[in-house]
Parts: structure tokens; sequence; C-alpha cells
């Protein structure tokens, strides 16, 4: 199939976007996250001119639960970068409607100090879609933010559910935000998350919180001991910090590069990008596959009486996919 001819602006969005505008990345952001088909195509064609310029930048994930302090931690580490020289972008994965325009607004105060920075881009989630559509358009929006020149990504996820896991196919550090509370730490193993970490941070280490923080850490650590590491160059290290006060931000960021180090030096890094690369490939494959399944009216229309005739034990599962594959014409 022969490909689309892309219209004549991409090139020129390319070389404004490369320029560092903000207000280009803006308008390209937004091409991205549009869902009609002709902003689509222009947004591939957009990605694949500007590929060479992508992924140059340290790409951190940063999630824990509600109210940890991601968005202040965010703040104090991405306003030390910004004084360092970096530009630093801060996107958000979170799929569900719990962030409305009024919070939105929240998470530029509690970013008071990035949201009034020119080195700093703050862009928040996608608000609708599945976790698959929103995901997709953040790693679209990360490819963006690096081709106008920003080289720190800080990706900000709740802890409630599936998009850590999005987020950490999309990043090269995964960071784990705790709470010194006990009984939080056992959640997190649960929840699977500290599998995917490459450093846990017990923050709100500060004030009273100080000892029992540290007691957490502890026990992170300990626990960690027993899982297998998701690296075999690196060993998750458990830290304390307090976001609020700016303890141990820099400890935090020294750790994030000395695992860039050792990851660059064996050749980790770029086979985990490459790997996230494919996978990425195969997961909007399956989108477009699925789309069909989604939208035809043929379908539609047939669906309900095919799922009673399966539930009810008249149709056999196999031969109902038979009919569906019929209806599609595959
Ligand atoms: N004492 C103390 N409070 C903190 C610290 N970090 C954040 N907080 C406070 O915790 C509250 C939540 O902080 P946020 O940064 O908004 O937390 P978040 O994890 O981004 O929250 P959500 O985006 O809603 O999931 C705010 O009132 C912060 O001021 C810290 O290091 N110490
Ligand atoms: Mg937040």
């Amino acid at each position: 199939m022969a490909s689309l001819p892309l219209p004549p602006d991409v090139e020129r969005l390319a070389r404004e976007l490369r320029a560092g505008e903000r207000t280009v990345l803006s308008r390209a952001i937004t091409l991205v996250e549009s869902k009609r088909a002709d902003h689509r195509h222009t947004a591939a064609g957009l990605i694949q001119e500007l590929l060479a310029d992508t992924g140059k930048a340290v790409r951190v994930g940063i999630t824990g639960a509600p109210g940890v302090g991601k968005s202040t931690l965010i703040d104090a580490l991405g306003s030390m970068l910004t004084a360092r020289g970096r530009k630093v972008a801060v996107l958000a994965v979170d799929p569900s409607s719990r962030r409305t325009g009024g919070s939105i607004l929240a998470d530029k105060t509690r970013m008071a100090h990035l949201a009034n920075d020119a080195n700093a881009f703050i862009r928040p989630s996608p608000t609708s879609g599945t976790l698959g559509g929103v995901a997709a358009k953040t790693r679209e929006t990360l490819l963006l933010c690096e081709a106008a020149g920003y080289d720190v990504l800080l990706v900000e996820t709740v802890g409630v559910g599936q998009s850590e896991i999005a987020v950490a196919d999309m990043t090269d550090f995964f960071l784990v935000l705790a709470l010194p509370g006990a009984g939080d730490e056992l959640q997190a193993l649960k929840k699977g998350v500290v599998e995917l970490a490459d450093m846990i941070a017990v923050n709100k280490a500060d004030g009273d919180n100080l000892s029992r923080a540290k007691l957490a850490a502890s026990q992170y650590g300990a626990a960690l001991h027993i899982l297998s590491p998701r690296s075999p160059n690196w060993s998750p290290p458990v830290v304390t910090c307090s976001a609020l006060k700016g303890d141990g931000i820099e400890s935090l960021w020294e750790h994030i590069l000395d695992h860039r180090r050792r990851l660059t030096a064996s050749g980790e890094l770029a086979s985990r990008r490459g790997e996230q690369q494919v996978k990425w490939m195969w997961t909007m494959l399956e989108e477009r596959l699925f789309a069909p399944l989604r939208t035809d009216r043929a379908l539609k229309a047939a669906l309900p009486r095919i799922e009673a005739d399966v539930a009810a034990g008249r149709l056999a599962p196999g031969t109902a996919v038979e009919e569906i594959a019929n209806v599609l014409g595959v």
C-alpha cells in the first residue's frame, strides 16, 4: 500500500520545533493528541521526520500513591536541573478522569517554580481515552520534547494501576516514591510496582517523619534484597528525601546519572530502548487492527446476538469467532 503524501507543512513544523519554540511544541503536541485521521497522518509524518533528533534525553518515570509528593519532587528536581542549564519537560500519564481542569491548575501550583521557568515545559496528561491511547500520545509527546531540545523528561503517573507499567516502558529510569508510613511498603510490593523500580525514595523525610522514613527505607531495602533485580547492571538503591525541603534531591539525581553511565557502558540502555520501540510498534499495530472491531456497524449490530448465543451455550466460541471474521471480511 502506497503511503499517503504528507502535507507540505510537516517539514516546516519540524524545523520550527527543532528551534525549540514552546508555542510550536504545544501545537505539535495538540496535533499528536488529535483523533482526526488526517491529523494522525500528519503527526506520524512529523514523528518520522524528527526521529533522528530524538533519544538524547534522560527519561525518568516517577510514580507513587496519590499525595506522596510526586509533583513537589518534580518541581524541586526540575528547578535544580534548569539552574544547571538543563531543559526539563514534565509529562503525565493519567487516563482516569481524576485530573480535570481544576487539578491541572492544582498541579501547576504544586510545580510553582517550574511553571514559571523558561527552561521548563509542563504538559498535563491527555484526559480521555484508554490507557493504551493515552500512553501512545505521551510517548509521541516525549519524542517531540526531545526534538525541541528538552534533555530531561520527567513523566509522572499516579501509582494506582497499570499506568506505571506504561510509564516504565517509555522511560530509562523508574523512580518509585513511598511514604514513611507502616504498611505502605507492603502495598506497593503487592502491586508489583517495586519490581519495576530502579530506585525507591521514601519522601517526606522531614520533621517528625524523619526516623520513620529511615525505618521504612531499611524495610524496603530488605524487601528489594529478595527480589531479583530488573537489570544485571544495577541494584536499585533505597534513599530518603524531602521534596518540600529539597533534602536528598541532589543525591537522587546522582543515582540517576550513575544508572545511566552503567547502562550506557553495558549497552543495556540502547537495547532497552530498542525493545521499547518494538513493543510500541506492536501495541500500535494491535490498536489499529482492533479498531474495526469497535467501529464496524454491521458487527456492532450483530454482536449482542452473538454474545447472547455464546453466553447461553447455543453457539461455540470458535464458531462465533468465524462468524465475526465473516462480518468483518477478514
Ligand atoms: N512534609 C512534607 N510534605 C510534602 C513533601 N512533598 C510533598 N509534600 C506535601 O504533600 C502534598 C501532596 O504533594 P504532591 O506533590 O501534590 O503529591 P503528588 O504525589 O503529586 O499527588 P497526586 O498528583 O495527587 O497523586 C502537598 O501538600 C505537599 O506539600 C515532603 O517532602 N515533606
Ligand atoms: Mg501530582
